[in-house]
């Protein structure tokens, strides 16, 4: 048990440290590390750095050992959070969710699947066929999006590169009956995982979740023409552009049942309406053909699984739920979506990426920071104001309405005419040039450089990055000529067809302007936090120890920094500032009142306040509580933990005495 476990393995929560400061925390962490215990808590939030090597810990025997029990009576670990939110929903009808954040490569992923295993094995043990179909689709899901999904990195062997937060839908019996994927923001450019070792597990995993035959030949075909797509070159002869070779165009027009001419006249020309409303095609200069080649590419790589995840949803979906009959639908999210991102050059990607960080930080000041103040308010409990940094002013700066970075963007993509990545950042500095965490490099034009005004910082509650401004326009532009939507939509394959809607549209009804990627990014995340805002929530924070994915590396430079913009030493100071638990005092004395020789069998006092009052007192942890108006506060796990130790040796003394009773023999 944690609090048995010897200090040789440092302190298995974080809220025990003897002062709040970096060093103790990194001590800790880097001792705990080194012992090979992966996982701390600061109070129900776990930290977790990643071993990079297999761990014996996730087996049947630790499951059991965390099934049904409190947090606090086994070492810190994730089934601990996941069994703390199954609990909660279960015995509280509350919607929970774990938001597991941390950078590339910290293990957000292999967490989130410990956690959906644990999920799994606790669920229907009466071994329901139905339930136990639900959950094989759930586990199998992860595969699949896993391998259209994830791609190496310089950072991660298999790095995500979509957020993903799943819900899973529970009845009241506690069993999944379904669930509900959502994708955040694939990034196309480095998503390429198809290798042949994982090839047959992904093709049995689609045939488990349901995807027919024709649906997984569409799906190959798919791949198949971006693959193409990806070796085709254009040649310039005597002024017009040409695709290099032939077999090229046959070969995707065979995969994606389209007309050879069709599939080189979308590759070589574009149509436009002018401003008389007439429609002329116009060829494309070589430069043009390349970038509509890998726009094409990526809406295709993007389409296809933005459409396999929705034939996972329809799979998964509740079906036939009748609250009536079947009593409330509960729900545990699971959020697994990328870290904060600081890299050399940061582009679009990136800063959409820490944007969303942003909107998770604010989150979790709102859950975690106010809603505890709330009730001690309430509850007239005095509070020590912590203080905290409050990042809404940068969420402000990115997304605010007319002001923010991301209408400023979207601005500029709507207008008419020549407008450069350049003039975009100009307009951004007009606006945003005195905002307190927003700087623009201006290198005087003496510098002779061409590139001499590029790029932005901003001033992240993590740290800041200086984001290249390059490519931000056709990033946040719908870049496809609609050429290739309509090719696809006129495909006779049906799966393409379906993929491709707004290929039915003319080019003279494709007046209305799409929304910019910034704001679908952006409306999505307002919706997640929406989503995750009114469920509780638990954490887990992941810890890259390293760069060269050792499991023997501990960097203390580069793991004090994620420390530091994970926000965990304040973490650890509300959590002592604050009150881990908190009962009302008839549930509390109902439970405890046998440790104390006032309150048992029955107490003689006014109010169960005072009764409670003296069972503290007598455990002498006065100074560890505090009184509200309905309830009891205690700061520390461990005050209760003596309580529960204390209780449970009583019990058999106390059945004893009651058999006696009964047989007379008292
Ligand atoms: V990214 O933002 O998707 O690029 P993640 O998801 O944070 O990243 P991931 O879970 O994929 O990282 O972990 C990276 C690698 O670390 C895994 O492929 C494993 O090799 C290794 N890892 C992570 N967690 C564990 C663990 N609990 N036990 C063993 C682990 N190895
Ligand atoms: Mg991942």
């Amino acid at each position: 048990m944690a609090e048995l476990e010897g200090l040789e393995f440092g302190k298995s929560d974080f809220v025990l440290l003897d002062e709040v400061n970096m060093e103790q925390f990194m001590e800790n962490l880097k001792l705990r590390f080194e012992k090979a215990r992966i996982y701390t808590f600061i109070g129900e939030v776990v930290v977790s750095v990643n071993p990079y090597k297999q761990m014996d810990i996730y087996g049947k025997e630790a499951i059991d050992a965390y099934r049904g029990r409190e947090l606090y009576e086994n070492p810190p670990h994730l089934y601990a959070v996941a069994d703390a939110a199954y609990k909660a929903m279960k015995r509280r009808a509350k919607d929970t969710c774990i938001v597991i954040s941390g950078e590339s490569g910290a293990g957000k992923t292999e967490a989130s699947k410990y956690i959906m295993q644990y999920i799994a094995a606790i669920t229907n043990p009466s071994q329901r066929a139905e339930v136990e179909s639900v959950k094989n689709v759930l586990l199998k899901s992860n595969c699949v999006l896993e391998a259209f999904g994830n791609a190496k990195t310089n950072r991660n062997d298999n790095s995500s590169r979509f957020g993903k937060y799943m819900d899973i839908n529970f009845n009241f019996n506690g069993d999944p009956t379904g669930g509900h994927i959502n994708n955040y923001l694939l990034e196309k450019v480095r998503t390429s995982n198809n290798d042949r070792s994982s090839h047959r597990a992904v093709l049995s995993a689609l045939q488990v979740i349901g995807f027919s035959k024709e649906e997984i030949d569409s799906i190959y075909r798919i791949l198949g023409t971006i693959l193409i797509l990806g070796n085709l070159q254009f040649e310039t002869d005597s002024e017009s552009v040409q695709v290099v070779g032939s077999e090229a165009v046959s070969h995707i027009a065979g995969l994606t049942t389209t007309e050879p001419d069709n599939v080189t006249k979308s590759l070589l020309y574009r149509t436009v309406a002018t401003g008389g409303g007439e429609v002329i095609e116009k060829g494309h200069t070589e430069k043009e053909a390349c970038f509509g080649r890998d726009a094409f590419a990526k809406a295709l790589y993007e389409r296809l699984f933005c459409w396999i995840v929705a034939r996972i949803n329809a799979v998964i979906e509740v079906k036939d739920y009748n609250p009536v009959l079947h009593g409330k639908n509960t729900v545990i999210g699971v959020l697994d979506i990328y870290g904060f991102e600081i890299f050399d050059n940061n582009s679009f990607e990136q800063f959409c990426i820490n944007y969303c960080n942003e909107k998770l930080q604010q989150l979790f000041i709102e859950l975690i920071l106010r809603q505890e103040q709330d009730e001690y308010q309430r509850e007239g409990i005095t509070w020590r104001h912590i203080d905290y940094f409050n990042n809404q002013i940068i969420v402000d700066l990115v997304e605010q309405p007319h002001k923010g970075i991301i209408s400023v963007l979207d601005e500029a993509c709507l207008t008419v005419g020549k407008v450069t990545d350049t003039i975009c950042l100009e307009s951004m500095d007009a606006k945003l040039g005195q905002h307190p965490h927003y700087t623009s490099r201006k290198l005087t034009p003496s510098d002779k450089t061409m590139e001499f005004h590029r790029d932005f910082r901003i001033r992240h509650y993590a740290g800041d990055v200086t984001y290249s401004v390059e490519g931000f326009l056709d990033k946040n532009k719908d870049p496809l000529f609609q050429d290739f939507k309509r090719l696809m939509y006129n495909s006779s394959n049906p799966v393409l067809k379906e993929m491709w809607p707004d290929g039915q549209l003319s080019i003279t009804e494709v007046t209305k302007r799409p929304l910019t990627a910034a704001t679908l990014f952006k409306n999505s995340i307002v919706a997640l936090v929406d989503k995750l805002g009114c469920k509780e929530p638990y954490y887990v924070r992941c810890i890259k120890p390293n760069e060269m994915k050792s499991p023997v590396l501990f960097d203390d430079a580069r793991c004090q920094h994620q420390v530091a913009y994970l926000g965990l030493l304040e973490n650890v100071r509300v959590r002592r500032a604050g009150f881990a638990y908190r009962q009302p005092y008839a549930r509390f004395l109902q439970r405890y009142k046998m440790t104390c020789e006032y309150t048992w069998p029955n107490h003689l006092m006014e109010t169960d306040r005072e009764a409670v009052e003296a069972i503290v007192t007598q455990h002498g942890f006065q100074d560890d509580v505090a009184y509200g108006h309905t309830k009891l506060f205690v700061r520390t796990p461990r005050s209760l933990f003596t309580l529960e130790q204390e209780r449970a040796a009583l019990i058999p003394i106390l059945v004893l005495f009651l058999q006696k009773v009964w047989r007379g023999a008292l």
